[in-house]
């Protein structure tokens, strides 16, 4: 029988495997529709209806659909509110406060972190595949960018074990979708001094 979530594009997204590791942590089961973006299948008049910028992921469950990853994560975690870990976006009686705590973190995510992470990522581990040359310089303006978004992590991190306080929360999974880069393949040694940020 065909789960009741899918979760469409390649894992090797990192935005796909935002959501993916979101599921997860709710035990929300859910099967992955393959988008082959290489042959364009990312801009076709059925994914745009999903998606209407054309970018993975998209996601449907049994009552709706919805696009941007952390706005997925988000959908998750309140209507699978009673799966997996319940306390993942706060728990309820810390109310707006505790949420407040999370959104934060997850929104200097999307905006510090993913924009020179991405970048880096996209030059040492995209560009090869894609054959296309790596733009050493591009990295180094990125690691400079990204240098000081992980000092702040880092002192954050060392107040607490997460970032919205000693509970595991989705600002994690939403980090750790872009680590698993530099983790799997140590692509320059990038992370290698942020002991911190290991995944
Ligand atoms: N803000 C979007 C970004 C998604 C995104 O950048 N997806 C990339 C793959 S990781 C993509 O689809 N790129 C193809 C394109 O932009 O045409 C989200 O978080 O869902």
């Amino acid at each position: 029988m065909a789960a009741p979530v899918t979760v469409y594009g390649p894992m090797l997204s990192p935005a796909v495997a935002r959501v993916a590791a979101c599921l997860l942590e709710k035990d929300v089961p859910f099967q992955i529709e393959p988008v082959d973006m290489s042959k364009g299948e990312h801009k076709s008049p059925s994914f745009l209806k999903l998606q209407p910028f054309g970018q993975v992921p998209a996601f449907k469950d049994h009552l709706t659909t919805v696009f941007e990853s952390r706005a997925i994560c988000r959908y998750i975690c309140d209507q699978y509110a009673d799966s997996g870990n319940q306390a993942l976006f706060g728990k309820k009686e810390d109310g707006a406060v505790g949420r407040a705590a999370i959104e934060q973190w997850i929104e200097s995510e999307g905006q510090s972190f993913n924009p020179p992470s991405l970048a880096i990522i996209f030059q040492l581990a995209f560009a090869p595949m894609m054959g296309r040359t790596t733009d050493l310089a591009v990295v180094e303006q990125n690691e400079a960018k990204l240098a000081k978004v992980l000092d702040v992590y880092d002192q954050r991190l060392g107040e607490s074990q997460y970032f919205a306080g000693d509970d595991f929360s989705p600002g994690r999974p939403c980090a750790l979708a872009q680590c698993r880069f530099p983790c799997e393949q140590n692509q320059q040694g990038w992370l290698d001094h942020r002991e911190k940020e290991s995944c």
